[in-house]
């Protein structure tokens, strides 16, 4: 292990003051840096999955901005109101009868969910398709397990019978994909659970999970991918994007008794199932007062708008002379680019954030609420000079 040079580690400290400053004066530099941040409401997003959340849901948070349910005895309050964004969630994905837990975000969720496959099976074998998230990497490299990528179909999906050829005495557990960070794309999840039988199963949907059910409720023709299959074990689904809650909250919600939690005696709480302790628990009010704000009803008419956003984007791209991956199967569309490093670069230069694919090369757009068509005709004018 390398050690930092000493004197290089010591040019990066600023100096702690020695004395406090004045309000004013504090907020002067606050507010010059927070100048410098980008901010979904310029609409010059199209990088992120995360958005703007709701007036309502800022000033929830700041009323619980204390909140930490790693001591949950301190506050009733916030723990009642997570129950029941845990049970109001649970009936989008028909996990009235899993467990379920706060967690930071898709990030946590999946280490979780193979941690805990890793417990109940023994093994260290994880297959996952090629267009799994990086998180997955940082799980199998904290487990010490072994992920071994199965191969896409041209539609970008798991291909299932590489999967069924890998699948082995050794396998620990398979993870289906529900909204690719790429592509948007969904894993045929009830066909996978026809390969796994007593294999855990962990669905990753921390985006297409606020997606997929409000669009199958307006009739688009989209697979199951929850609790509805059987075989499902776990499924993380994030409220922070496209939930368009504050921040961090992910859920993960499991089929199984916890098997997994860590006795914390000096706490109110006697166990924490968690990977973090202290949780900043606002955004889970915060979260509260967005799904009672917004209702099924305003869910379904904002993802509408975002998919009638993302095809409008479609067909101005084409216009321009860029040709989408796939089709889009959700609010995330890709165009084959031979240079998007550059182009990237190049878009961030005039004030743009759009993001890049790696397989294959190109570019990324994610139609979050705080997209408009006006800002559509700007960014593409922009791509179309670049190109
Ligand atoms: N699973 C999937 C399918 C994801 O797309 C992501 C994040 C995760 C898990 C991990 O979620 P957390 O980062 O919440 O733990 N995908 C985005 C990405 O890496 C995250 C992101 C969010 C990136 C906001 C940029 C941004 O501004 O692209």
């Amino acid at each position: 292990m390398s050690r930092p040079d000493r004197s290089e580690v010591h040019k990066l400290v600023t100096h702690f003051p020695k004395k406090g400053k004045k309000s004013e004066d504090i907020m002067e530099r606050i507010i010059s840096e927070k100048e410098k941040d980008m901010d979904f409401s310029s609409g010059n997003i199209f990088g992120s999955m995360c958005t703007e959340p709701l007036e309502i849901a800022k000033e929830v948070y700041l009323r619980f901005i204390g909140s930490n349910l790693g001591n949950p005895g301190l506050y009733e309050g916030t723990q009642e109101l997570e129950r029941e964004v845990h049970e109001a969630v649970a009936s989008l994905i028909n996990a009235e009868a899993a467990k379920s837990l706060s967690v930071g975000g898709g990030t946590e969720g999946n280490i979780i969910a193979l941690w805990r496959a890793r417990e109940l099976s023994g093994k260290n074998k994880v297959l996952l398709p090629k267009s799994a998230h990086f998180s997955f990497k940082k799980a199998c490299s904290m487990l010490k397990m072994e992920p071994d990528h199965v191969s896409l179909t041209e539609k970008y999906t798991m291909d299932l019978e590489e999967l069924a050829e890998k699948i082995d005495d050794e396998t620990a557990a398979v993870v289906g994909i529900a909204g690719t960070t790429e592509h948007g794309a969904i894993d045929p999840i009830r066909k996978i659970a026809e390969l796994t039988d007593d294999i855990y199963l962990h669905v990753d949907a921390a985006f297409g999970g606020f997606v997929i059910p409000f669009l199958k409720e307006s009739g688009h023709d989209l697979p199951d991918f929850s609790f509805e299959i059987e075989g499902v074990d776990s499924l993380v689904l994030d409220p922070h994007k496209m939930g368009i809650s504050p921040v961090p909250l992910g859920l993960l919600y499991s089929r199984h008794e916890d098997h997994i939690y860590i006795d914390s005696p000096y706490l109110t709480g006697q166990r924490q199932k968690s990977i973090r302790g202290t949780r900043a628990s606002a955004s889970i009010p915060a979260f509260w007062a967005t799904l009672n704000y917004l209702g099924k009803e305003g869910y379904k008419k904002m993802i509408s708008r975002c998919m009638e956003n993302t095809y409008y984007l479609l067909d101005r791209m084409k216009e321009e002379g860029f040709e989408p991956t796939t089709e889009p199967y959700m609010n995330i569309v890709s165009f084959k680019y031979d240079e998007p490093k550059r182009m990237v670069n190049e878009m961030a230069e005039r004030g743009w954030n759009i993001s890049r694919t790696v397989n294959p090369p190109g570019l990324r757009f994610v139609i979050m609420p705080h997209v408009t068509t006006k800002k559509i005709d700007e960014i593409v004018k922009d791509l179309g000079d670049l190109k």
